[in-house]
């Protein structure tokens, strides 16, 4: 079933798999000949996407066959690099690494998870087993120039940091997105495929759709209303929005009246953020406001959605906080149309109140005491405990498909930081900004090679949805899967050594996750035994998740077996509300109001009076054919034009005397860059916009396509200085800058 053979050559044939390279879970349908990918298509019959593919999906094979890739692991000599046997580089790493911990203790090795590892299934299941081996307290990831707030808000108001509502956008009749460009991005924290045709099939219905971004996006473009907002301020919109609820009567929270606390707490809390107060904060009239506020509650349903542009800002927990307020006070929170949990198929249907309540801040970090959030430190912090001297200094960093070297705020830094690491330890297809500095580069196999499932973004899925993916061709011997890796490295870290067995550590690793299951464990060992990695946990999940077969209990449910012959996906249809299963805190109910957030309001308050300044704010944005910083490589993505310019309004442009097409020189506290001006009504006054990703002509950088179309880094004068206190998210979008001209 997994492979459809084109013609008597089994060599020539096609396969259906998931692409892996955005949270859209696109199908795709790849013809095969003569066992190399020849061409890849949105598969018409995928159950989710439909046909559906971008760019970047169709550039899978590329990526897959890019000779720049790694298919060896590389071990540094000097200043460059000699390829290695596998054992070669792990017996270099046992070494490296246990003469590390004995001489300064295993905090002293510190880990980077990179975006892709929420993409792939190894990651997600292998991942934290190496993790726990490693048992370092310094974690890091790409989570704290991200989404992290949108955890936070979640941990604290509905008890686990994984239950996160998502837009039933299939359904709703009013969309409000705000800090989002799912034309470009293909939708996040929110798995949508062809997330264009969705907002196009709500306006088609007669549903409206509203942007609030500080630039005119393509998704502003499509939608009914643009609103143009001050960067940073979506707070106080939304505290704004809230107040008038209240002032005006429109509170409707109705069958989840029963299910939250600290309705009167917020009243309170809102009270004094009027739409005028806030009106030049924003940028947004105070009538506006109402009026957003009214047609909301209006609304037959409706979803307020915030993503990346309300997140990396100072106020970015508060912002997604106060989203879910919105729609909690409108009625709109688990019902169809307006934001739902999902149900993954790898999930169980009740999560089980333990009765504790969520916490961040549970062990502090060593230089700044900046509390854990999700068991992690926010990468704000990294720097400062890789250069301060003293017990506990990282002295080693394992990244995992990252690179911190040029997404990372204050990327100079950075970049110097890796330099003087004793070790660094680089899973990477790449040698790129970041793996230049490694000891050692251990490549896991290509994307065509390895299976796939998302099991992180079949949780924030606009529909439930399945679909696995085998691996589509056999990966050669030569070649190391990331599970693999992962298991080694595992073993390394638990003293056990380099040359231990990976199937024995994979036998350990299952058993232990089966020992709590009530006198079960030898009868559903033996039912898993036909699979190995993350495909055995993966069935284990299913076997005992919301559809599950309970290993016999529930003969008609689902195990992996049965969902592999699914080759198009297994559609289990649209999000079912979930509250109050779903709730996981002390109380049993939403919190509307918790302390440590109310508490926040203080310092937003606090930023209403300050004074205007005439400093320029800066912003991000993505384009359709990138992938944050690394698929520069593939020439079908970096074709044309170079996408690196800063868009500045032409009020602004006259002023500083800018010209289009000339260059300008923009500054901040941590750098300068130079870089083309691209003079454009699209931003708002006030605003200038730079993409992020590009910078890939250092010396030592092995990608060659890359380094043509290099770029200018934009992190270069983001500031790691500046964050939300409250989860520790970076702020990227809306950091302060002067632009003169280059001329
Ligand atoms: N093509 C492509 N797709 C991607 C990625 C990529 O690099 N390229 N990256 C992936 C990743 S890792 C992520 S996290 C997602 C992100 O997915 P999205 O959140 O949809 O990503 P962005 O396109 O960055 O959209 C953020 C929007 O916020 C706006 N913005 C900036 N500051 C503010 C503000 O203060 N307030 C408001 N209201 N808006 C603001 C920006 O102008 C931008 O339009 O995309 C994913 N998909
Ligand atoms: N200024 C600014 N900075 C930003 C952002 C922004 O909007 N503005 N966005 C932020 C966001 S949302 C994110 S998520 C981060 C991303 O930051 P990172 O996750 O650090 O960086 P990526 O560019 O995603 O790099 C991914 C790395 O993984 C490697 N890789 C890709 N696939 C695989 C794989 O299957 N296996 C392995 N082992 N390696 C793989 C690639 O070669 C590359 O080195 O950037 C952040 N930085
Ligand atoms: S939208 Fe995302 S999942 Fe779909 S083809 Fe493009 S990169 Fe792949
Ligand atoms: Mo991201």
């Amino acid at each position: 079933m997994e492979k459809i053979n084109s013609s008597s050559s089994p060599s020539d044939f096609t396969t259906f798999r998931t692409c892996p390279l955005c949270e859209a879970t696109c199908g795709l349908e790849i013809t095969y000949k003569k066992g190399k990918a020849v061409s890849v298509r949105g598969d018409k019959k995928d159950v989710f996407s439909k046909g559906y593919l971008c760019p970047k999906g169709a550039a899978l094979a590329q990526l897959h066959d890019d000779p720049d890739r790694l298919r060896h692991p590389l071990i540094r000599t000097g200043s460059t690099f000699r390829e290695a046997s596998w054992e070669d580089a792990f017996e270099y790493i046992e070494n490296a690494f246990m003469s590390i911990v004995e001489k300064h203790g295993r905090d002293a090795v510190a880990a980077y998870l990179g975006n892709p590892c929420s993409h792939m299934l190894a990651a997600n299941l292998c991942g934290p087993i190496m993790l726990r081996a490693l048992n370092s307290k310094n974690i890091y990831s790409a989570s704290t120039v991200d989404q992290m707030p949108r955890h936070v808000s979640c941990g604290f108001m509905f008890g686990s940091p994984v239950s996160i509502p998502v837009p039933d956008i299939d359904r709703s009749t009013h969309l409000i997105i705000l800090g989002a460009n799912p034309m470009a991005s293909n939708g996040s924290i929110a798995t949508a495929p062809d997330f264009p045709g969705r907002l196009r099939a709500l306006k088609k219905r007669g549903g409206r759709i509203v942007v609030i971004d500080p630039r005119r996006t393509r998704t502003a473009e499509l939608a009914d209303e643009y609103i143009a907002i001050r960067p940073g301020s979506d707070i106080f919109l939304l505290l704004a929005m809230a107040n008038v609820l209240f002032a005006e009567k429109k509170i409707q929270p109705g069958r989840l009246a029963e299910h939250i606390n600290g309705l009167d707490a917020i009243e309170k809390a809102v009270v004094d953020f009027t739409p005028e107060s806030v009106q030049n904060a924003c940028g947004i009239p105070a009538d506006v406001i109402r009026r957003l506020a009214g047609e909301l509650a209006a609304a037959e349903n409706a979803a307020v959605y915030g993503r990346m542009g309300i997140s990396v800002n100072r106020f970015g927990t508060a912002a997604n906080w106060m989203v879910d307020v919105l729609n909690i006070l409108t009625g709109n929170l688990d019902r169809p149309g307006g934001v739902m949990f999902p149900l993954p198929v790898h999930m169980p249907l009740e999560t089980k109140p333990d009765k504790r309540k969520w916490l961040t801040g549970r062990w502090k970090s060593r230089v700044k005491g900046i509390g854990e959030i999700k068991g992690e430190f926010p990468i704000h912090t990294l720097c400062d405990e890789i250069e301060t001297p003293g017990k506990g200094q990282i002295k080693a960093l394992l990244t995992v498909a990252g690179n911190p070297a040029i997404s990372l705020p204050n990327s100079a830094r950075v970049d110097k930081a890796l330099a003087g690491l004793d070790l660094m330890i680089s899973v990477d297809y790449y040698v790129n900004a970041s793996t230049r500095h490694a000891h050692v580069i251990l490549p896991p196999t290509g994307p065509l090679t390895t299976a796939h499932f998302d099991i992180a973004f079949y949780n924030f899925a606009v529909r439930n949805i399945a679909n696995y993916s085998p691996p589509d061709l056999p990966k050669p011997s030569s070649e190391m899967d990331l599970w693999e890796i992962l298991y080694k490295l595992s073993a390394i870290f638990k003293g056990l050594g380099a040359a231990t067995d990976i199937s024995v550590f994979d036998d350990m690793t299952i058993e232990n996750l089966v020992s709590n299951t009530a006198g079960r464990s030898e009868e559903i060992l033996t039912s898993l035994k036909q699979y190995s990695g993350p495909d055995r946990i993966l069935d284990l999940m299913i076997r005992t998740g919301a559809y599950g077969d309970g290993f016999g209990r529930n003969p008609e449910g689902l195990n992996l077996e049965k969902l592999k012959t699914h080759v198009h996906g297994l559609d289990m249809g649209p999000l079912k509300p979930r509250i109050p299963g779903i709730l996981n805190t002390p109380s049993g109910k939403i919190e509307l109001a918790p302390p440590l957030f109310i508490k926040d309001l203080e310092r937003i308050a606090s930023e209403l009076i300050k004074k205007e300044t005439q400093e320029l704010l800066l912003i991000g944005r993505r384009h359709l054919r990138t992938n944050n910083s690394w698929l520069a490589n593939i020439p079908s993505l970096v074709a044309g034009p170079s996408r690196c310019t800063l868009q500045v309004h032409p009020e602004d442009a006259a002023r500083i005397g800018l010209t289009d097409g000339g260059m300008a020189t923009i500054s901040s506290r941590t750098g300068t860059l130079t870089v083309p001006v691209e003079i454009t009504q699209d931003v708002r006054p006030g605003v200038v916009c730079f993409p992020h990703g590009w910078g890939h002509d250092q010396d030592g950088v092995a990608m060659k396509v890359a380094r043509k179309h290099g770029g200018m880094n934009t992190n270069l004068i983001t500031d790691e200085a500046q964050f939300d206190p409250v989860s520790g998210n970076s702020m990227l979008n809306g950091v302060p800058v002067t632009v003169v001209s280059a001329a």
